[in-house]
């Protein structure tokens, strides 16, 4: 791989994990003030990351494991994320996946066990959002990767707004990590192309709220906005705009993310994706990535799934 498309790659999947270990600590606070964050930041201890990094990390090995151009096969990816939640389920999962993982273990087919929970229409949970990223290192056009993330979503994610969910956040890290770190990004042309690859009405307006609070909103007015739970529609606009509010640094925009509060693990995961993405590695703090678990594994991982990156620039 280029030396840019390692360091993408690897911003890309240790700035998740950065991005989940620090929002853990806050996630379902309402408010969270600067102070708190900044003893958090502070603070030697090791960082934990939890079932946000720990599913990314199994999609990614997935995804590193198959080629081009069909890298997921839905059949063995439901029972991989089935089995990480079997080897580690303390990391924090969501009770809806809980219960897909479970059903699928006892050798219930992905669709059944997927639709089966939230009365037979599958969760709209973020669960799906929140793992995706590692699909825009291997898609070749935003169309491909917005494919790719429908298709990593359902089998867990019924609902379709639960799968709707992880295309804009898949295109957002793919369009991230294609763009070139040292000319300005569009943050408006960002959002159109955005809004025309997801191409779902519902979304159109979303997108267009976060235009609207890209100048000037602060973490709590755009939670009070824009959503900041565990729902799809109501975390990855969040995480966007943490993203465009801080498009050159991801340790801000993750901060961003944590300060708006609720689901913090999650969109500060999903904010620092694309940052860091476009970033490359050298833009994540190193004293945050010092006490992270695990860094040397996701490392490599980030390395294996980097050669495949169509031509980074
Ligand atoms: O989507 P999922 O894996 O959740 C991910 C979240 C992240 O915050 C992680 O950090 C972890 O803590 O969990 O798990 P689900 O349980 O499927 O969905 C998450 C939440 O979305 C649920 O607990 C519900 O609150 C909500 N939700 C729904 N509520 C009502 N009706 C999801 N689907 C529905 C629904 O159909
Ligand atoms: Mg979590
Ligand atoms: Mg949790
Ligand atoms: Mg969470």
């Amino acid at each position: 791989a280029s030396s840019t498309a390692s360091a993408k790659a690897r911003g890309l999947l240790l700035g998740v994990t950065l991005g989940d270990a620090m929002g853990a600590a806050f996630e379902g606070h309402r408010h969270v003030d600067g102070e708190q964050l900044l003893q958090q930041e502070r603070a030697t201890t090791r960082l934990r990351y939890t079932d946000d990094t720990a599913l990314t990390l199994a999609l990614a090995r997935h995804l590193a494991e198959r080629s081009n151009p069909a890298p997921i096969d839905e059949d063995s990816l439901a029972v991989e994320l089935a089995r990480e939640w079997q080897r580690e389920p303390w990391r924090g999962y969501g009770r809806g996946t809980r219960e897909v993982f479970e059903r699928v273990l006892r050798g219930t087919a992905w669709p059944e066990a997927s639709g089966g929970g939230f009365q037979g229409r599958g969760s709209y949970g973020n669960g799906a959002a929140m793992r995706v990223a590692p699909v825009a290192l291997v898609g070749t056009s935003p169309q491909h990767v917005v494919e790719l993330a429908r298709r990593s979503a359902r089998v867990t994610h019924a609902h379709p707004d639960g799968q709707l969910g992880a295309m804009p956040q898949s295109c957002a890290v793919f369009l991230a990590l294609h763009s070139d770190p040292e000319v300005p990004l569009e943050r408006g042309r960002f959002l159109h192309r955005l809004a025309r690859t997801v191409n779902h009405a519902e979304w159109r307006s979303r997108l267009e709220e976060v235009r609207e609070l890209l100048d000037e909103a602060s973490p709590a007015s755009a939670a009070a906005r824009l959503g900041n739970d565990a729902t799809a529609g109501a975390s990855v606009p969040l995480a966007l705009l943490a993203f465009l509010r801080h498009p050159d640094h991801p340790a801000e925009a993750v901060r961003y993310a944590i300060r708006a509060g609720g689901d913090t693990d999650t969109t500060a995961a999903m904010a620092a994706a694309p940052t860091a993405a476009r970033t490359g590695e050298r833009g994540l703090p190193s004293a945050w990535l010092n006490r992270l678990e695990n860094a040397a594994t996701i490392g490599a991982l980030a390395e294996a799934l980097a050669e495949r990156v169509p031509r980074c620039r």
